[in-house]
């Protein structure tokens, strides 16, 4: 199994070390955010355990650098869409962690009204269109929504995210082509994080520098050290100028990793212990903690106090979600296509 060195080392691209200072906000916000990301899932993984929490239950833990370093680098009004891996994002976008924790729980309150749960979170208030369960599916998916914001002139973009097992798909390729054939403004992003499920990605493919994927539909594409915000918020700045000035598509690799299981039950076999501490070594909420410091954008107290509010915040969630109630019957035939009145097939 190749080493963290040796993986940063393999792809033709050299990944770019980032040197720039930013301003103390985002150095607060890449913080904050990644913090409560990891403090959520903790107390997720826990309430699991304690069967709190069933069905299927991804864990975003050690990838929020992804999450957080895009937001920074994006619009508000810009479109997100990912896999079934999707606590993360909605939280580093701004979402009710009350209303995440209750969808988990499925609780009327959640996000989905309790029907979608762990892989199905949407929120339409941060422009998050899913949470998606069929690996692959959320691509032309993105593809489309940047269509329809090409389309309409509104100057935003759709990031589109994926796992590594997703690049396998024929999917992928049949959105490539026309997303750069019509210059769509997308940021396609796989989340390597070395495996989909149990299996390597040298496993799947003799291509295992995943962003050469884009060279054959003439797209810009980059390794990122996914372990730094910086890194990935360089990245996506860059992504972003082009889709915004009409260039179309970026596909960018962030090298990541995931420090739990696959899902809740996952034992664990394909990887060492050495190589997840080898990854922890380099954790990017530990990274950003040091950079801050270093910079003296905060004192420990500071970042400590963070650590009390975010605390707060997780807890705040569990409650509401452990106090709100199951969704009413009646709910299972809401929101679908069969209902009458819905919208989509009225307006
Ligand atoms: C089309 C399809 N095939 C198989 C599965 C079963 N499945 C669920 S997750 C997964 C692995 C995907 O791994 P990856 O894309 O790397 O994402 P990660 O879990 O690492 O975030 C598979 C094969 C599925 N959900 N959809
Ligand atoms: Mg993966």
């Amino acid at each position: 199994m190749a080493s963290v060195k040796e993986k940063t080392k393999q792809n033709g691209k050299a990944m770019k070390a980032e040197k720039t200072v930013h301003p103390k906000e985002r150095y607060m916000y890449w913080y904050e955010s990644m913090q409560l990301q990891r403090k959520f899932e903790e107390k997720a993984g826990q309430l699991y355990g304690q069967q709190k929490i069933r069905g299927f239950c991804h864990l975003y833990i050690g990838q929020e650098a992804c999450s957080s370093g895009s937001y920074s680098a994006l619009t508000k009004d810009d479109k997100w869409i990912t896999a079934y891996r999707d606590h993360g994002i909605p939280l580093a976008l701004g979402s009710s962690p009350n209303a995440i924790m209750a969808e988990l729980f499925a609780k009327q309150t959640g996000s989905s009204k309790g029907k979608g749960g762990s892989m199905h979170i949407f929120d339409k208030s941060v422009n998050f269109v899913g949470g998606h369960g069929i690996v692959g599916a959320q691509i032309p998916m993105g593809a489309g929504i940047a269509f329809s914001e090409k389309y309409n002139k509104t100057g935003n973009l759709c990031i589109t995210f994926m796992g590594d097992g997703a690049v396998r798909q024929g999917a992928l390729h049949e959105a490539f082509n026309m997303a750069m054939l019509w210059k769509l403004p997308v940021i396609f992003v796989v989340e390597n994080n070395g495996y989909a499920m149990g299996t390597s990605v040298a496993r799947t493919s003799n291509v295992t520098d995943l962003y050469t994927l884009a060279e054959a539909y003439d797209m810009p594409s980059e390794p990122v050290d996914a372990m730094s915000v910086e890194a990935v918020y360089e990245s996506v700045s860059r992504a972003a100028e082009r889709a915004r000035a009409g260039e179309g598509p970026t596909f960018l690799e962030f090298r990541t990793y995931r420090y739990r299981g696959h899902s809740m039950s996952d034992p664990q076999k394909y990887r060492s212990k050495d190589e997840v501490e080898e990854y922890k070594q380099r954790d990017p909420i530990e990274n950003i903690k040091h950079k801050i410091l270093e910079l003296g954008m905060a004192t420990e107290d500071d970042l400590a106090a963070i650590d009390q509010k975010i605390k707060g915040i997780v807890d705040e969630a569990v409650k509401f979600a452990e106090e709100s109630p199951y969704p009413d019957p009646e709910e299972a035939f809401k929101d679908v296509y069969m209902q009458k009145d819905y919208p989509f097939l009225t307006e």
